[in-house]
């Protein structure tokens, strides 16, 4: 389905004097709204395909009714997404839950929505009907070549559809690892990814990169073969430039400093973006800002100021993508809670007063450097926001319209109420 040009408008001018007064309030304190604004239009954050539907965990899965059922219907509910917030243009494929069979005409049908393709996604964690080696031991890292080399095939063609498709990065998570201590050599595991990656290094176009991604646990309890930032970072400086440690903010252990990590990437030249997402335990994929808002302010303030520090485009510098998946919550409706929690923590943290923080830092006034913080945490940015997606041509309340024009229902009475979206 399509959301009419007309709804947005209508929508528009019913909040539109309210939205004026609350906006003029918080613009008043901001001393470079204008600038802020420009940075959240051109702030765009990736939806991955597989998003689309109602996640499942190992336990069961829950469809919410009108899940897309191919590719096609993938696209049109991120154009949906986009027409409502203008905030989430490009879409992120996984092969082979999505197969674009005609590119050129996949491409067009995407540009229709304004959308074009992030990075391509591979998948080894799943054996698929048709291959002849089993993923029940490892993929890149097997102790059987001819498994390693059906996962580096695997890679090549991800790449090959990739590039059919303008995308310019490829997404390796493994699940590679090991459930019991002596099951595995952990330093031939490495060794055996690393020259496997190599291989898949070598096949990628010059203008493109292999994003590496890690996680510490689940499904293998004992030991990961990229289990933290620190193994895939040796693997991306092994591998060369074109090669970045992707960060999935759910990949870590209880209470890791992620924004120190993300600090050190981005010095380093090696930060290659995000898999957005929170979690109280662990890999739980749950909604941006759900569960610790705080901490995804603290890693967009050290983005900030490390980007400007080197000269880096915000928008276009590293990749931006949510990786979340959920059993209880319309999809559509949670990917936009998440686009927002995303830019209500960078608009945050580009209230910032940098140069008062470098003061306070130099004096060793902790307390100063904590108010300098939190003064821009507190502020209700929610406003600017709105006023950014209104000058885009999107909606002022992009949720409460999505809710509004019962586009869901629609959703269900088109594609059924069992249709069930390719996944996890
Ligand atoms: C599994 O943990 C996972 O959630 C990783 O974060 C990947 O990015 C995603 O699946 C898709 O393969
Ligand atoms: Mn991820
Ligand atoms: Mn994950």
């Amino acid at each position: 389905m399509e959301l009419g040009k007309h709804l947005i408008e209508e929508h528009n001018q019913s909040l539109l004097n309210t939205h004026k007064r609350k906006f003029d309030f918080v613009a008043e304190g901001v001393s470079d709204v204008e600038g802020v604004i420009k940075k959240l239009i051109d702030f765009q954050i990736a939806i991955p395909s597989w998003a689309l539907g109602t996640g499942g965990t190992r336990f069961g899965r829950f469809s919410g009714g009108g899940e897309p059922r191919s590719l096609e219907e993938k696209i049109a509910d991120v154009g949906l997404i986009h027409a409502l917030n203008k905030s989430s243009n490009s879409i992120s494929l996984h092969i082979p839950w999505d197969i674009p069979e005609n590119a050129t005409e996949i491409k067009a049908y995407a540009s229709h929505f304004g959308l074009h393709f992030d990075a391509v996604n591979s998948n080894t964690f799943q054996d698929q009907p048709s291959q002849a080696h089993s993923y029940k031991y490892g993929s890149l890292h097997h102790v059987d070549k001819a498994v390693r080399q059906q996962a580096i095939e695997h890679n090549i063609e991800v790449i090959k559809y990739g590039a059919e498709l303008d995308s310019k990065a490829l997404s390796v998570w493994l699940s590679d690892g090991s459930n019991f201590p002596g099951q595995l050599n952990m330093r031939g595991a490495f060794e055996r990814t690393l020259d496997s990656l190599q291989h898949i290094y070598e096949a990628l176009p010059n203008d493109w990169k292999v994003w590496v991604e890690y996680k510490p646990y689940e499904p293998n309890f004992y030991s990961t073969t990229i289990g933290d930032w620190g193994q895939s970072y040796l693997l991306s400086s092994k591998l060369g430039e074109k090669a970045q440690t992707l960060v999935d903010l759910g990949h870590h252990l209880g209470s890791t400093n992620i924004e120190q990590i993300v600090s050190l990437l981005l010095m380093e030249g090696k930060l290659a973006g995000f898999h957005f997402n929170d979690s109280k335990y662990g890999d739980d994929d749950l909604t941006v800002g759900s569960i610790n808002p705080y901490q995804l302010f603290l890693i967009f303030n050290e983005l900030v100021e490390g980007m400007d520090a080197r000269g880096m485009n915000h928008a276009t510098a590293i990749g931006w993508m949510i990786d979340a998946s959920h059993n209880v919550k319309d999809p559509i409706e949670d990917l936009l809670q998440s686009v927002e929690a995303i830019k209500i923590a960078y608009a945050q943290a580009l209230l910032v007063d940098q140069p008062a923080l470098v003061q306070a830092q130099q004096d060793n006034d902790v307390v100063q450097a904590q108010e300098i913080l939190q003064q821009a945490y507190r502020t209700d940015v929610r406003p600017i926001l709105a006023e950014a997606r209104l000058r885009a041509g999107g909606a002022i309340q992009p949720l409460a319209l999505f809710r509004g024009t019962a586009a869901r229902n629609q959703l269900i009475q088109e594609r059924g109420l069992k249709a069930v979206s390719t996944g996890l």
